[in-house]
């Protein structure tokens, strides 16, 4: 199996940190989504990583399918848990902490256009969606060790994923005066192997 990746997406990063928990071997080929002949959107219409190749050269995406099939995968560490009502509230977290992701990200790219381009009223519609988002996050994660139940999660994964993104485009959001529950999840998120070997370039 092979993933496409870069190493500053924090959609990948999930996906590599499930393969990390679980011990699964996967071929890395790093991509360079602006280069013409970027090989993604073969295999992605939608032209976006993380995509994972199969061995029968059928190919998954997204992130959230991905780590789905990798947890089915081997018994290892179960990351997305069997019982339904565990299971529903797993991708829920999952579902918020990647929206909040996805409006960083749309913020990011229309930062990168010209300045009289820009539009100040969709940045501040997204921004909405993020703050709003930690907000509910922090509250239901209030003083819990881990986010659903008493283990560490999809949940988890996804949502440290989500704070390195913004910790590293959007210092300004702090999580430490903003929302504290999150900080403290995240610095213990930090400590994990699979969290430190992926931990992105700081560019
Ligand atoms: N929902 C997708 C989001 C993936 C995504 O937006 N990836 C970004 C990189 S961080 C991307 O490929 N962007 C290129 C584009 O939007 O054209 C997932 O969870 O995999």
């Amino acid at each position: 199996m092979k993933l496409l990746y870069s190493l500053t997406s924090p959609y990948a990063r999930k996906v590599r940190i499930v393969a990390a928990e679980k011990g699964i071997p996967l071929e890395m080929q790093l991509v360079v989504l602006a280069d013409p002949d970027c090989p993604v959107s073969l295999y992605n219409p939608l032209g976006k990583i993380p995509v994972l190749i199969l061995d029968d050269k059928e190919s998954l995406y997204d992130s959230s399918v991905i780590v789905d099939y990798l947890d089915q995968l081997s018994s290892g560490s179960v990351l997305i848990p069997q019982d339904t009502k565990s299971q529903y509230q797993v991708k829920r977290w999952e579902a918020l902490a990647d929206g909040v992701c996805d409006a960083g990200v749309a913020v990011l790219y229309e930062s990168r256009r010209a300045e009289n381009l820009q539009d100040p009223s969709f940045i501040a519609k997204q921004m909405g969606k993020v703050e709003r988002g930690l907000k509910v996050l922090n509250n239901d994660l209030g003083d819990h060790l881990f986010c659903v139940g008493q283990t560490f999660s999809m949940a988890d994964i996804a949502l440290g994923c989500t704070l390195e993104f913004l910790q590293r485009r959007f210092p300004e959001v702090s999580l430490e005066m903003n929302y504290p529950n999150l900080a403290r999840l995240y610095a213990s998120l930090m400590l994990r192997d699979s969290f430190i070997e992926t931990t992105p370039p700081q560019s």
